[in-house]
């Protein structure tokens, strides 16, 4: 396995036109550390829009004053660059390796910053034994190795890329070949239903590159995400890389747009631009994010160029000294210029154990986003335990008349129309206290006056 993926860099510089708040597991979590501004810092800033900005981090690092200077002062995700694959956490089969991941979650927790994790299963640098394996033996390791690490981190990652660049380039809109698609097409619903009954909490997505805008490759994933919901496999969230040639194409916003009317977060994950239109370009990504309710964060793929998988395309929004770039001008900027707030609560609200809108709630509050389109939509519904912890959880909704639900995920439900109870499912019932989890339906007619009411126990 080459060091640095050669197919992807080529792929890089000559597709170079080319171009989420949510359940929270950490209880630590916080949007932005004490001294950080808002309007001064990257991070302060996409808090004030109810976002987070983040940067990917190599554990190697963190004994330097510069960098870590700016990645405390500057933002508040942290996503592992290399710590937390396959290869660094599972070196011999059902061997576990820490060391490195757990030095980068104790700064994250020490400074207020939380975790994105990456990545659970990918095609690239997975250790040697896993390579050479096929068929039943590799899916049970893959099983394992997700439990292993998902359930390690349980309640630390706000968000895991759970399955990483499993769709082709080019024109086919279908899986790319790897070992792991060779044990069955249907091993990413079980990557995902695996990470989610290791860590409940945790937002679970799907990351890939090349498809910041409408195209095949990102149709595909789009098909897939609309089918995962509508056959109620977990998933919360798509990562966008957007490792980016200059501005993002025409469509970058609308297809944004696209994949969170289907019930999902989205998120920027790992954003680095080169040439010398740098500056507009990080400006138009960070305001189609801010445009798009469900877009809940972006993550730099580094901190200052000398950083950068990208030798010497000086990528990111610091220089090799750690002096801010315009590009970091005008992405601070753009972050606090308009945009829409998230359409759910941050997460660092406190949780409210009832409200007006919630009278049958005991414990637990229930919140409805929705999709709405002509004939139809979909409801996700987070539910937050109050102060206590919940062991189960009841939401019941009002439909209004002539709507009727084709298909619900991640909770039972008695009922299709009129007054529908929904219910915790094995993986999800219990919730901490202040914590939240999620689930959805979708159904034909109007979601006009869905006021959920939350039960626990
Ligand atoms: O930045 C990472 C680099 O240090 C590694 O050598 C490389 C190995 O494949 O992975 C890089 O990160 C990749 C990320 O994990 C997934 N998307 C593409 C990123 C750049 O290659």
């Amino acid at each position: 396995m080459p060091h640095r993926p050669t197919p992807h860099r080529v792929r890089l510089r000559t597709v170079l036109a080319l171009a989420t708040a949510g359940v929270i597991g950490a209880g630590a979590a916080v949007f932005f550390n004490g001294s950080a501004s808002a309007g001064t810092t990257l991070g302060a800033s996409a808090a004030e829009k109810g976002r987070y900005f983040g940067a990917a981090v190599a554990a190697g690092k963190l004994s330097n004053s510069t960098y870590t200077g700016i990645l405390d002062r500057e933002f508040n995700m942290i996503t592992p660059e290399n710590e937390m694959k396959w290869d660094a956490t599972e070196p011999s089969q059902g061997q576990f390796r820490y060391t490195s991941a757990d030095q980068i979650v104790a700064h994250a927790q020490a400074h207020g910053q939380r975790m994105r994790g990456h990545a659970l299963t990918w095609h690239q640098q997975q250790p040697g034994w896993a390579q050479s394996m096929s068929g039943t033996a590799l899916r049970n390791a893959m099983i394992n190795h997700i439990t292993n690490v998902a359930g390690h981190y349980k309640g630390k990652i706000y968000a895991w890329d759970v399955v990483n660049e499993a769709f082709a380039d080019g024109g086919s809109g279908g899986r790319r070949d790897s070992n792991l698609q060779r044990t069955g097409n249907d091993w990413i619903e079980v990557a995902f239903r695996t990470a989610r009954a290791a860590d409940p909490g945790a937002k679970l997505c799907y990351n890939d590159y090349n498809t910041d805008g409408i195209n095949a490759k990102s149709t595909g994933i789009y098909n897939m995400v609309r089918d995962f919901k509508s056959r109620g496999v977990p998933i919360d969230c798509v990562g966008f890389q957007s490792h980016l040639g200059g501005l993002p194409p025409s469509d970058y916003q609308a297809n944004l747009q696209r994949f969170a009317d289907l019930g999902v977060d989205v998120q920027i994950t790992e954003l680095d631009i080169s040439g010398s239109n740098q500056a507009n370009a990080y400006a138009a990504v960070v305001k189609a994010c801010l445009a798009v309710s469900r877009c809940t964060g972006i993550t730099v793929w580094g901190i200052r160029d000398s950083d950068s998988w990208r030798t010497g395309e000086n990528p990111l929004l610091f220089d090799g000294n750690g002096n801010k770039k315009a590009a970091y001008t005008s992405t601070l900027n753009a972050l606090n210029g308009p945009g829409s707030t998230v359409s759910t609560p941050p997460v660092s609200s406190p949780p409210v154990s009832s409200s007006p809108s919630n009278p049958g709630g005991s414990g637990c509050t229930a919140v409805v986003t929705l999709n709405q389109w002509d004939g139809g939509f979909v409801a996700n519904i987070r539910v937050t335990a109050g102060s206590a912890a919940l062991n189960g959880w009841t939401v019941t909704v009002t439909l209004a008349s002539g709507a009727t639900i084709t298909n619900a995920w991640s909770a039972d439900r008695s009922g299709g129309s009129g007054t529908v109870r929904f219910t915790n499912v094995a993986y999800n019932g219990q919730v901490g206290a202040g914590q939240s989890t999620e689930f959805g339906f979708q159904a034909t007619g109007s979601g006009a006056g869905l006021s959920p009411t939350c039960a626990g126990r």
